[in-house]
C-alpha cells in the first residue's frame, strides 16, 4: 500500500508500525516450526518490479524465517522503510469535525492527522488470544504464547512441555517441540483434520520452471476460486465410481497441502454428502499415520466436517504421536480443571509441567481491529458500531460513519491466499483514492445500505457451504467464549468476489458518497 500510494500515486504516506521491523504476522509468530502454509511462488509479491525479481524461494512452503527476510529484502530494495515508523503503535484516531481528517493517536501520547487512514492490521497476529484458565497466572515456569514467542527463543531441552491447541499453530510446532523436550503434553480440545503439506526444496531447474511459469500462476491465482493457481477437476464426487473417487483422492493426498481440498472434486465444500466421502476418506487417514488406536480414535475429528474450520496443513504432526516422549491429553475425556503454580490440572490428577505454550490462537478478524479506540462521525466508536450489528462493511474495504477510512483486508472480504488478495485490495483502494483526488473531492464514505446488502448476501453465501457446520472456530468468531457466531467472510469464489470489486469501480463506485 505505501509502494503504491508513495510511489505510483506520489502521495505523502507514513506507515505507523507497531513491531520493530517489517513482517507483520512473520514477525510476531517466531515458535518452532513457523511456516507458510501457501505455496511460496504465490504467496509473495506479484506485481513487476525489476527491483524485487531476483528473489528465489528455498522452498515449496518458506519458514519464517525466510519470510521474513524476503519482506526485509522487499522493504529495503523498494526503500520502503524510510516511510515506516517502527515502534508506534496505534491507540486510536477520531475523525475531525469536518468529517475529511482523521487525528491519529499514537501510544506513547502523540498525535497525527492525515486525509486518508489505512488500516493494514491484519485478521488475525496483532492480537493474540489467551483463554482465562482459572490459576494460568499462578504457573511458575515458563509461560508462553506462539504469538508473542521471544526473539531470543525459548530453551526447551531437557524440559517437561505441554502445548495448550491443536490448531493451525500447535500443528506446526508440535513436532518441532517434540523433538527438543524432554517430554511433551499435547492437550488438546478439539481434534481438526490435517492434510499433509509435503514440503520440498526447489533445485535450480525446478526453480527456473516456476521463474518461468510465473505470471501465468498469478493470473490462473487471481481468477481462481481461492487465490491458488490450480481448479477442481469440474466434477461432483458423488458423480463417480468409489475406484475414481479413491484414485483421485489418493493422487491429491500424494500431491499435499491445499490443493487436495480445492483442487480435486467441484462440491467437497458446498454438498454435505459429497464432502462426507472425502471427509471419511481423510479420517481413514488419520488412523493409518497413529500407531496406537486409541490415540488415534481421540485424534479423528467427529463433530465437523472436513473444510468447515480452516483446513490445516501439518509435517509430521500425526507421526509425532508415535514418539515415546510425547503423550496426547485428550481434554474431552479428560477435562481440564486449572493450572497451578507447577504444572496443569485435569479431572485425573495434576501433569508438572516446565513450559506451558499457548497455542490458542487470536481474537480474530475484528480484534486488531477492535484494540485500537477508532471513532468516525459524530463520534460513533467502531467497537459499538460493530457490536450492535456485526463487523458490517463494503467487500471489507470500508464501513459507514468511518469516512476516508479504509482496511486493507477487513471483515467482510475474504478468506483466502492472502497475498493474492492483498494486492488486489491495495490496488483497488488505490484507484478509488485517486479517483477522489482526481475529482477534487475531499471526502468518500460507503452507503450504509451498500454493507447491508453485502452482510445479506455473505450470510446467504456462507448457507451453501459446509461452514456453518464447523462449530465454534475462529472463522465465525466464535472462538472467543461468551461470542456468538458471525459470517466474516465471503465464502463465494474469489473470481466472484473479484468481479463484484471490478464492477463496483466500473460503475464509478456507486456505492460510495464522494462529496
Ligand atoms: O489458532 P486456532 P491457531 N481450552 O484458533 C484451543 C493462521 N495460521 O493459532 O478448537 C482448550 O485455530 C482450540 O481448541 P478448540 C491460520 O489461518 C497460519 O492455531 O476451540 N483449548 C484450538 O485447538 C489459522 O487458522 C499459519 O476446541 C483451547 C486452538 O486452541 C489461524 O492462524 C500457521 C482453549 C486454537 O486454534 C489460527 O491458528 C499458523 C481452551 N480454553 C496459523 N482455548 C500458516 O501456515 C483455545 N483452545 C499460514
Amino acid at each position: 500500500m505505501l509502494y503504491k500510494l508513495r510511489d505510483d500515486l506520489g502521495l505523502r504516506v507514513l506507515v505507523l508500525e507497531e513491531q520493530d521491523g517489517v513482517g507483520g504476522t512473520w514477525y510476531m509468530n517466531r515458535y518452532p516450526g513457523a511456516r507458510c502454509d501457501t505455496e511460496s511462488v504465490v504467496y509473495s509479491y506479484g506485481f513487476q518490479d525489476e527491483r524485487i525479481a531476483d528473489w528465489r524461494w528455498s522452498g515449496k512452503y518458506p519458514k519464517q524465517d525466510e519470510l521474513l527476510r524476503y519482506f526485509d529484502f522487499v522493504a529495503d530494495r523498494l526503500d520502503l522503510k524510510r516511510s515506516i515508523e517502527f515502534g508506534t503503535r496505534v491507540s486510536g484516531a477520531t475523525l475531525d469535525e469536518s468529517g475529511s481528517t482523521w487525528t491519529v493517536n499514537t501510544a506513547d501520547g502523540r498525535s497525527l492527522r492525515t486525509q486518508f487512514l489505512i488500516s493494514a492490521v491484519g485478521m488475525l497476529a496483532s492480537a493474540p488470544y489467551a483463554p482465562k484458565i482459572p490459576g494460568l497466572e499462578k504457573f511458575a515456569g515458563t509461560l508462553v504464547h506462539t504469538g508473542a514467542w521471544p526473539r531470543e527463543g525459548v530453551d526447551l531441552a531437557g524440559k517437561r512441555v505441554a502445548v495448550l491447541g491443536t490448531g493451525s499453530t500447535g500443528v506446526q510446532t508440535i513436532p518441532q517441540v517434540a523433538q527438543q523436550a524432554e517430554h511433551l503434553y499435547v492437550l488438546q480440545r478439539t481434534p481438526q483434520f490435517t492434510i499433509p503439506a509435503r514440503h520440498h526444496e526447489y533445485d535450480d531447474a525446478t526453480w527456473a520452471e516456476i521463474q518461468r511459469q510465473r505470471p501465468a500462476l498469478f493470473e490462473k491465482a487471481r481468477w481462481s476460486l481461492g487465490g491458488f493457481p490450480w481448479e477442481h477437476n469440474g466434477k461432483s464426487a458423488l458423480d463417480v465410481s468409489s475406484e475414481e473417487l479413491e484414485a483421485v483422492l489418493e493422487e491429491m493426498w500424494a500431491r499435499g497441502g491445499f490443493e487436495f481440498l480445492w483442487g480435486s472434486y467441484k462440491d467437497l465444500l458446498t454438498n454435505p454428502e459429497a464432502n462426507k466421502l472425502v471427509t471419511d476418506f481423510v479420517k481413514e487417514k488419520i488412523r493409518a499415520r497413529v500407531d496406537d488406536p486409541v490415540t488415534a480414535e481421540s485424534l479423528v475429528p467427529n463433530d465437523h466436517p472436513l473444510g468447515s474450520r480452516r483446513p490445516i496443513v501439518d509435517t509430521n504432526y500425526l507421526e509425532t504421536f508415535n514418539r515415546d516422549n510425547v503423550t496426547l491429553l485428550d481434554l474431552r475425556r479428560d477435562a481440564l480443571v486449572g493450572i497451578t503454580e507447577t504444572g496443569v490440572r485435569l479431572e485425573s490428577g495434576e501433569v508438572p509441567l516446565d513450559v506451558l505454550i499457548l497455542a490458542t490462537g487470536f481474537d480474530a478478524v475484528t480484534g486488531p481491529y477492535l484494540r485500537m479506540d477508532l471513532r468516525g462521525r459524530d463520534g460513533k466508536r467502531l467497537a459499538d458500531k460493530w457490536e450492535t450489528h456485526g463487523p458490517r462493511t463494503h467487500l471489507g474495504f470500508a464501513t459507514s460513519w468511518f469516512p476516508n477510512f479504509f482496511m486493507v483486508g477487513g471483515p467482510g472480504s475474504m478468506f483466502i491466499n492472502y497475498a493474492i488478495l492483498m494486492e488486489q485490495h491495495v490496488e483497488w483502494l488505490a484507484d478509488l483514492i485517486a479517483r477522489v483526488r482526481e475529482s477534487g473531492a475531499k471526502v468518500v464514505e460507503v452507503h450504509e445500505d451498500a454493507e447491508v446488502h453485502w452482510a445479506e448476501h455473505i450470510n446467504q453465501q456462507v448457507d451453501r457451504t459446509v461452514i456453518p457446520l464447523g462449530g465454534k472456530s475462529w472463522w465465525t468468531g466464535s472462538n472467543i467464549p461468551g461470542r456468538e457466531r458471525r459470517t466474516l467472510f465471503y465464502f463465494g469464489a474469489y473470481r466472484r468476489y473479484r468481479t463484484i470489486c471490478d464492477e463496483e469501480a466500473a460503475s464509478g463506485y456507486q456505492s460510495y458518497a464522494i462529496s
